[in-house]
This record gives C-alpha cells, sequence and structure tokens, in this order.
C-alpha cells in the first residue's frame, strides 16, 4: 500500500516500533534548534548527561527571544553562557540579531525529508519544506543532541486538501486561521496534519512555513508539506538546491482523516481574544477601532510579507493612521537586509512604522505592551489572555494584509476595500550571508574552549525517585485549556529561564500572585485542570518550576503533547480521569492520597486510585503511559532514567 509524506518520513527514521496507530515509535532525530528562553536548560541538561559532542547531522544554538530584555545582566550572561556552551560541544550558533529560529532555519538549514526536534513549539514551522519538524522540552531535545531517539506516538495523519488557489488579498495565514476555526486548539492532538491538493502550488516555501508553524496552535505533533517544484524553487534562491529531494505521497496513499479547504473562496480571517480558534471572518468584526499593530513573529515576518506590507502602503499612498502604533519586526537579519536594499524599508519607516529588531520581541511579551483595554492586531500565533503584558488588552491574529489595511485605516479593515494586491513573488535570489552564525570549535579544540556561567544561571533541579504513597492537597483548581503562558509566564519573567528557584515565584502568578508561597509552605501538593492542560508553548519550565515547587500530579481531562511529556520529563505524573464527570469531585484544598502507586505502575496497571480523604470518595484516574514513561517516572525524570540507562 502506498504511504503519505508523513509515513514516509516516519519509516525512514524507525529506530523502534511498530508503524501502526497509537503505538510508540522512536525516531531518529538528523538536527536540532533550540533558543535562548529554552536553550539554557537545554544545554545544562545536555552537560549533565556527560557526552562529549553532539552526534546529530547538525544542532543550532538562536538566539533570537531575549535579546533586548532592560535592567541587567541576565540576558547577556545567558547568550555569553549559550555561545561557549555550544561552540565546546559541536553546536553552530546563531547569534542576536540574525533572526527568529524558525525563519533563520528554513532559510539556511531546513532539509526536505529530515527530522528535526526543537525545543520551541513553533519547530514544525520546517515542515513548510518537507521537514518532520517537531517541538518538544529541552530534555528532549538535549537527548537527542546525545543520539537519542525521540519518542512519538503513531500519529493519524489528516489530509488537508487545498483546492483553487488563493486570491488577492486573502494569503496564507487566513488557510491556517480557516483551519483552527475548523479543528480548534485542541482538533489535532495526536495528529500530523499533512497537506496536498492542487492548491498546494500556488504557496511558496514561506507561505507554506506560515501554515505549518501555526499548526501548533491546533496541538498537532507536527504539519507537512510535500517537497516539490517550489520547494526546489526556495532551496535554489537560497543557494541549498542540493539539499532538495522530492517527496510526494504516493498515488495511492490514504489518511485517518480529510478536511477540504477551498482557497478560491476563503477570505480574510481573524482569530479574536483570547485563543487562536476564536476565529471568524474580518468582515464581521470590521469597523472596531484599533490602537496597535505589530507584523513580524515566527508566523510571518518573510521577505514577501514585509514587502506585502511595504507595497500597500506604496500603492495607496498612505500612512499608518495617527490613532495607533505599527510596528515590523523582521524575521531575519536575510529579511531585513533585502526589504532595505528593494526600498521596502524606507517605505516602511516613511509610513511612520516603528522597525523594531529581527527577533521575537512583542510575540513574546518583550516590549509593545497594548494600553489598557486597548486593541492590538498582530501577524502572530497566539492571544493567549495576558501574553502581550496586558492583561485587559485585546489581541487579534491576522495576516499581514489585514494588518496593513487596519493600520491605513485606523479600525479592523477587509483589505479587499483597498484595491489592486501588491502580489509580491518570492525572490529568485536571496541574500545569502552566513556570518552571524558561527561554527563550532572542531572535535581536537573542544577541550580548550571555556565554557562561561553568570549568576543568572543556577543548578538543575533533579526530580526523585517516585515513592509509592504521595499524599497532599490540591492547591489550585483550573478550568480547560490552560497554557503554558499560564503556568510559567514571559514576559518580565523571562529573563530568569535559567533560574529555576526564581522563575518558580512565576509559577500561576497571573491567576494566585501567592501561589508558590502557598505550595512550598504545604510541601507541594496537586494541580487539577480540565481538557487540553498545558497547551501553548513547548518550555519545560510549565513542569520543571513546578516540581521544584513539589508538585507531584498533574489531574486533568486531557493534556497537550508537549507538556505530558514534559510533566513525565521531571518525575510529575500526569493522570486523566477516567469518567471526567469526577473532576467535580475534586476540589480545590482537598487532600489526596495515592497508595501502592509505583507498585500499581509497575505492575502495568492501566488505572490508578486516589483516594479524596477530604470527601471519602475514590476515584479512578487513567495514565496512558507507555514503559518508558513508566520507568522514567519511577526513576525521577528522564535525566535520572538516561543517567541509569547508560550506566
Ligand atoms: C512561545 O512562543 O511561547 C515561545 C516562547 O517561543 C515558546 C518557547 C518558550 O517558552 O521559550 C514556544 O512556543 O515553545
Ligand atoms: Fe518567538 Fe513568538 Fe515564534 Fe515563539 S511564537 S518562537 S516567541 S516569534
Amino acid at each position: 500500500m502506498g504511504k503519505n509524506v508523513t509515513q514516509k518520513i516516519i519509516s525512514n527514521h524507525l529506530v523502534s516500533g511498530e508503524e501502526t496507530l497509537g503505538s510508540e515509535v522512536a525516531l531518529r532525530i538528523d538536527q536540532t534548534i533550540t533558543q535562548d528562553a529554552t536553550g539554557t536548560m537545554a544545554y545544562l541538561q545536555f552537560e549533565a548527561m556527560g557526552v562529549p559532542r553532539v552526534k546529530t547531522d547538525l544542532s543550532v544554538s538562536y538566539v533570537d527571544h531575549n535579546t533586548l530584555q532592560y535592567g541587567g545582566f541576565e540576558n547577556a550572561d545567558d547568550h555569553r553562557y549559550l555561545q561557549t556552551v555550544a561552540s565546546k560541544y559541536g553546536v553552530h550558533f546563531s547569534r542576536p540579531g540574525n533572526g527568529i529560529l524558525h525563519q533563520v532555519h528554513l532559510e539556511r538549514f531546513g532539509k526536505p525529508g529530515g527530522t528535526l526536534l526543537g525545543s520551541d513549539s513553533h519547530t514544525p514551522t520546517q515542515g513548510g519544506l518537507g521537514m518532520m519538524a517537531m517541538g518538544a522540552g529541552g530534555l528532549d531535545v538535549a537527548v537527542a543532541m546525545g543520539g537519542g531517539a525521540f519518542n512519538i506516538t503513531y500519529p493519524k495523519v489528516t489530509l488537508v486538501k487545498l483546492t483553487g488557489k488563493l486570491q488577492p488579498w486573502v494569503s496564507a495565514k487566513d488557510v491556517i486561521l480557516e483551519l483552527l476555526r475548523i479543528m480548534t486548539v485542541k482538533g489535532g492532538v495526536g495528529k500530523v496534519i499533512e497537506y496536498g491538493g492542487e492548491g498546494v502550488d500556488c504557496l511558496t516555501v514561506p507561505e507554506r512555513a506560515t501554515i505549518t508553524n501555526m499548526g501548533a496552535e491546533l496541538g498537532a505533533t507536527t504539519s507537512v508539506f510535500p517537497s516539490d517544484d517550489k520547494t526546489l524553487e526556495f532551496l535554489k534562491a537560497q543557494q541549498r538546491e542540493e539539499d532538495w529531494i522530492e517527496l510526494k505521497a504516493d498515488a495511492d496513499a490514504t489518511y485517518d482523516e480529510e478536511i477540504v479547504i477551498d482557497l478560491d473562496t476563503l477570505e480574510p480571517m481573524i482569530a479574536q481574544p483570547h485563543m487562536p480558534d476564536v476565529v471568524c471572518k474580518v468582515s464581521e468584526v470590521a469597523g472596531l477601532k484599533v490602537d496597535q499593530v505589530c507584523v513580524g513573529s515566527c508566523t510571518n515576518s518573510s521577505y514577501q510579507d514585509l514587502m506585502t506590507v511595504a507595497e500597500t502602503f506604496n500603492c495607496c499612498g498612505d500612512k499608518v493612521s495617527t490613532g495607533l502604533d505599527m510596528t515590523i519586526s523582521p524575521g531575519s537579519k536575510q529579511v531585513l537586509n533585502m526589504i532595505a536594499r528593494s526600498g521596502g524599508l524606507s517605505t516602511l519607516i516613511e509610513a511612520g512604522c516603528r522597525i523594531l529588531e529581527s527577533s521575537c520581541g512583542p510575540c513574546i511579551g518583550n516590549g509593545q505592551s497594548p494600553p489598557s483595554g486597548g486593541v492590538s492586531l498582530r501577524t502572530f500565533n497566539r492571544n493567549f489572555i495576558g501574553r502581550s503584558g496586558t492583561k485587559n488588552a485585546s489581541v487579534y491574529l491576522v495576516s499581514p494584509e489585514v494588518a496593513v489595511a487596519s493600520a491605513i485605516k485606523g479600525v479592523i479593515t477587509d483589505p479587499r476595500t483597498l484595491g489592486d494586491y501588491p502580489n509580491i513573488e518570492m525572490p529568485t535570489e536571496f541574500r545569502v550571508d552566513d556570518s552571524m552564525i558561527l561554527a563550532p570549535s572542531t572535535a581536537a579544540e573542544s577541550d580548550s574552549v571555556e565554557i562561561r556561567r553568570g549568576p543568572n544561571i543556577a543548578p538543575l533541579p533533579i526530580a526523585e525517585a517516585l515513592p509509592d504513597t504521595l499524599g497532599g492537597s490540591v492547591l489550585i483548581k483550573l478550568g480547560d485549556n490552560i497554557t503554558t503562558d499560564d503556568i510559567t509566564p514571559a514576559g518580565t519573567w523571562l529573563k530568569y529561564r535559567s533560574n529555576v528557584p526564581k522563575y518558580s515565584e512565576s509559577v500561576f502568578a497571573q491567576i494566585n500572585s501567592t501561589f508558590h508561597e502557598e505550595a512550598q509552605a504545604a510541601g507541594g501538593g496537586f494541580v487539577i485542570g480540565g481538557d487540553n492542560y498545558g497547551q501553548g508553548s513547548s518550555r519545560e519550565h510549565a513542569a520543571l518550576c513546578p516540581m521544584y515547587l513539589g508538585i507531584k500530579a498533574v489531574v486533568a481531562k486531557s493534556f497537550a503533547r508537549i507538556h505530558k511529556d514534559n510533566l513525565v520529563n521531571f518525575g510529575i505524573l500526569p493522570l486523566t480521569f477516567a469518567n471526567s464527570a469526577d473532576y467535580d469531585a475534586i476540589d480545590a484544598s482537598d487532600e489526596l492520597e495515592f497508595s501502592g502507586l509505583a507498585e500499581a505502575l509497575r505492575n502495568g496497571n492501566e488505572t490508578i486510585k486516589v483516594t479524596n480523604k477530604t470527601k471519602g470518595t475514590e476515584i479512578a484516574l487513567e495514565h496512558g503511559y507507555t514503559q518508558r514513561q513508566i520507568d522514567t517516572l519511577l526513576a525521577g525524570g528522564k535525566l535520572n532514567y538516561t543517567k541509569s540507562q547508560a550506566a
């Protein structure tokens, strides 16, 4: 039987496991990427593993998140640590200013048919090149750098069939917003989203990458496009033709599910506050006054995106409305340089845009927090409450076309009302200059490279082996779709990513500012969640910091994939209600006890019982762990487990 693109890549990288739906497979990882906000932990963990050099084909460490943090040495120390540790262990280092990891990796390194593991949830961006690229916690990436396989549940493959052709002023962002409307933020869990159909032909690689990037918001394992002539065109334009292979689904390939999106009739779409799946047509909310427009992020900061914005100002001879602020963050140095040379940058400056660095910037809450109660339109991928830094702001997610139309008019505007579409083509030649990517030391030189650590780099906390009895109280009870930004916020906290004791003060701080003190005073305890607990970012801090505070288990209706893996990696038990109605049978402050826990896991029991001592009831929980996850939990997390395996 024929195979689809996903199945082909999995087969070519299979280390162990059965290629059947739902079984755990271990995959060989060709490349890894990290960014500074998750990278310091990944490299501290890599160091703790004691492997002398990375064993991947290519590993790259990017600095793009905390590039401009105000008030202290922390970020600069982190950057210095990252640069030295990369050089020592054989990792390429992309300097601050070179751009956002996903954009730069697409330009310079991603390879069709390969596998990539990244400590960032938007790693699937490289699916735009036909790569199987997955987000994971830093520890999983560290293990992959050490040559270890990455485990996934053999996914369902959903075919998203694109028919027709994008119409003027409608772009790739609208495709993924429409898919989010259809599938919701948990619709992709356990699935790979594979794109096909004739509509694929009208999309350039950067456009495809916008779509696969935001597949992260569906909760999908990853998203992937075929590798075709368009892929070859892009790689040629990046002077990397030799990286191309053709990769297409066989004619008789089958899929577990099929969704059709008709590009001919697709309209400009918008995600409303405060979730990426609260999507409607722009025309339905047109006219709403806007206070801020931000263009950029790993979703929409390519040359084509920014030139579309510039040319729209140009054609209409217009400026940014006096009622709002507009910022532009180019995705990479290459993009910034090219819009500068083509005159686009000057158009943007003349129009009144504020030009920011090539980095994540406002997307991760570094600057540009909207005014109180303000409306912010962003070409980004996440609009979770508070992520912008202003809790009562309303953040909308849109395409660059909608962003510029609204910036000109001062209110949310359907760009189709503007006139002729500029229709920017992908360049046939990009300006290639890798001088901001530093090659590592050679193996022979590596001994003489000194790793430099500042005081912000705190030692790694390590979990303890799982005891047989776990007791304590419910420290917090939460609803559905709790994000990792709710658990460990970014913004002003970001500079403590290498300092777990300090960063742990942020845990659930947006919900209860004294949570960390209460947790520590109680000697730890439990968290209760609803559906899709831990969605959003891959930050393992959302497990590591709760572990540091003594959280022993999270009981929820369901979990997001990366976060569930991160909990296991740090020795916290993710458990689900056998009967979701039992969510109502546990309240905050209830005393819970698990007895015979380790024993039950060792014996392969599929159900675990927890006693609610306050209510005098017993509740059945499920875990769905694989043997590897059980061994990891029993050992007290992945670092302990990996070390014991190596020994
Ligand atoms: C994000 O978009 O939330 C981040 C910051 O890029 C994260 C990683 C992180 O928390 O450091 C992600 O998406 O994984
Ligand atoms: Fe950076 Fe935002 Fe992309 Fe995360 S989503 S990698 S913060 S640009």
